[in-house]
């Protein structure tokens, strides 16, 4: 019985994938052009393989708080752009930040992910107004040595050095592309090199970095292959996918969508190019429903865990899932046991931080040294 080349072709790919032997642009580009539905279980069978050596069957869960709905930017994709009007914005206090991180706590996560818009109030009054935040998540960190991702856009340095101080562990600075131009129809006004650059020095700091890509922008898959070669570079220690949901009253409202397939495809070839990473099914997209097809693409941790009642709102979907309850703990156990998948427990996640920063040593302080000596061009806040 003769085998179809493409058939075979794929085998090959996934078979040395399956052997960790590094793919190329081609065979990276031929995966995320799959299409046919038994080479598409194919492609999953394979990330989730990966996963499995990795990770076994456990899954990290990750605590979502949006402190402040305010921004000064302007990004295209983004409801909370600077000039839109059209929604009610808000600012948590100290307090509020503190008990929403600590509910989020005792329901059983293993981190808090705490966003803003890059919110004038503590860009404009930079020392002062960062001051009260840096307090509140030192006493998060003191009260339950729980590991904290901070996604508050591009912070000064001094302030991200206090971050650090403050117990602070992950800096998540999304580029959503690799592609400048791109970049620059998306980050209106937004520095490139600065982006990046935050993210070099953040890691010098000691913190873990995530690095994450926006789908269905007009990007090519060349960009998406681009950017997982970006990835490597940086060294990024979590990456995500997520797929643009258009929101009203934004210019990129009535933008053409792409099938949910592309991020899936491209969740599964993250796993396969970073077998060893965090790789995020965020319920930010398309709630509850959307987790399983995520696990199914070789996903390993569930993102935006978000406590109803408390007015706090999403990113890409700012209500969907929240006040139902949708997006707690108790909601995603069973579609992981469904998926053949555990909730991982707190020390799991302690012992992954610690086995991945011993292995990734060499790499970091090797890249800390490169950058110290290339005298690149310097960022400027
Ligand atoms: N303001 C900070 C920043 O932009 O870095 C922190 C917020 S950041 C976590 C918001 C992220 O949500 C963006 O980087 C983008 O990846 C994602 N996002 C925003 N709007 C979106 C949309 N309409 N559809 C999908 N993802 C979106
Ligand atoms: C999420 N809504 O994890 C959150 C957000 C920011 N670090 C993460 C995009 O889906
Ligand atoms: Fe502001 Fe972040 Fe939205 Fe851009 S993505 S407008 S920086 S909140």
């Amino acid at each position: 019985m003769s085998v179809d080349p493409a058939t075979l072709k794929l085998v090959e790919i996934l078979d040395k994938a399956t052997r960790e032997i590094p793919l190329d642009r081609e065979e990276l580009l031929y995966l995320l052009r799959v299409s046919d539905e038994n080479d598409l279980a194919k492609v999953f069978n394979t990330a989730r393989l990966l996963r499995k050596r990795y990770f076994d069957n456990k899954v990290f869960v990750y605590g979502f708080v949006y402190f402040s709905t305010y921004c000064r930017n302007e990004c295209a994709f983004c409801l909370y752009r600077k000039s839109n009007n059209s929604l009610k914005r808000y600012r948590k206090t100290d307090l509020e930040i503190m008990k929403t991180a600590l509910s989020l706590v005792d329901s059983g996560v293993h981190l808090i992910d705490l966003t803003m818009g890059e919110d004038p109030f503590y860009f404009e009054n930079k020392e002062s107004g960062f001051a009260h935040m840096i307090r509140a998540v030192e006493m998060i960190k003191k009260s339950t040595n729980i590991p904290i991702m901070i996604s508050v856009g591009v912070v000064p340095e001094d302030i991200l050095m206090e971050f650090k101080e403050a117990g602070v562990d992950w800096y998540a600075t999304y580029q959503e592309t690799h592609n400048p131009d791109l970049y620059s129809r998306l980050r209106l006004g937004q520095s490139y090199v600065l982006r990046m650059q935050r993210k070099v020095e953040a890691r010098q700091m000691g913190f873990l970095l995530e690095e994450g890509l926006l789908t269905g922008v007009g990007d090519t898959d060349e960009d998406l292959i681009d950017s997982l070669e970006e990835i490597k570079k940086l060294g990024v220690d979590q990456l995500r996918v997520m797929s643009f949901v258009p929101q009203k009253d934004t210019p990129m409202q009535h933008f053409p969508s792409v099938p949910r397939l592309k991020e899936l495809l491209v969740i599964a070839v993250m796993r396969i190019a970073f077998p060893d990473r965090l790789i995020p099914a965020s319920l930010d997209v398309d709630g509850l429903n959307g987790l399983a097809e995520r696990l199914n693409a070789g996903a390993n941790v569930v993102t935006s865990i978000i406590p109803p009642q408390s007015g706090l709102a999403g990113v890409s979907n700012h209500s969907l899932d929240i006040e139902d309850g949708n997006r707690t703990v108790n909601k995603i156990i069973p579609v992981l046991e469904q998926n053949g998948l555990i909730m991982a427990s707190r020390g799991d996640y302690a012992e992954w931080i610690s086995l991945h920063q011993n292995k990734t040593r060499v790499f970091r302080e090797e890249s800390k040294h490169a950058c110290s000596n290339s005298g690149g061009e310097t960022a400027r806040a």
